[in-house]
């Protein structure tokens, strides 16, 4: 995969390895510019995370603001999955900055279904 990064030395994010297939991951969905995999920790019956492939955006406000067709792409991508997992009623969740509990700074959405959802809402 071509690295994109704007500091070169960077290491490869979690997700990256995962798109290179060094890290194993259960894949749900895949196109050119997406994937999507199971999460290893799951908060909910469904959680699946949606990851543009390109490492260049760092978070969803700068993905908006740099490539909206793709963070579309990634919000199709998230009904897609729960229509074909779950009753196609989700919760997308992007954590943003490290005080909001992001952990991996290569932009993902966390799609949430399944039937639990309802007993705690934000
Ligand atoms: P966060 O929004 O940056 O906190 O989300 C990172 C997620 O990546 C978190 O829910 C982890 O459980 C998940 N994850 C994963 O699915 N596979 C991995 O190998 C690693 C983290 I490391």
């Amino acid at each position: 995969m071509t690295r994109e990064y704007a500091g070169a030395m960077a290491e490869p994010t979690i997700f990256e390895r995962i798109v290179a297939r060094e890290i194993p991951a259960e894949i749900v969905l895949e196109d050119d510019e997406i994937i999507a995999f199971a999460d290893i920790a799951p908060k909910a019956e469904l959680h699946v995370l949606v990851v543009p492939k390109t490492a260049r955006y760092r978070d969803v406000v700068e993905l908006a603001a740099g490539d909206p067709d793709l963070l579309a792409a990634m919000v199709r991508a998230a009904k897609a999955i729960a229509l074909e997992r779950a009753d196609g009623d989700f919760r997308l969740v992007f954590n943003t900055g490290e005080l909001a509990g992001q952990t991996v700074f290569h932009v993902h959405a966390h799609v949430l279904a399944g039937a639990d959802l309802t007993e705690e809402s934000l």
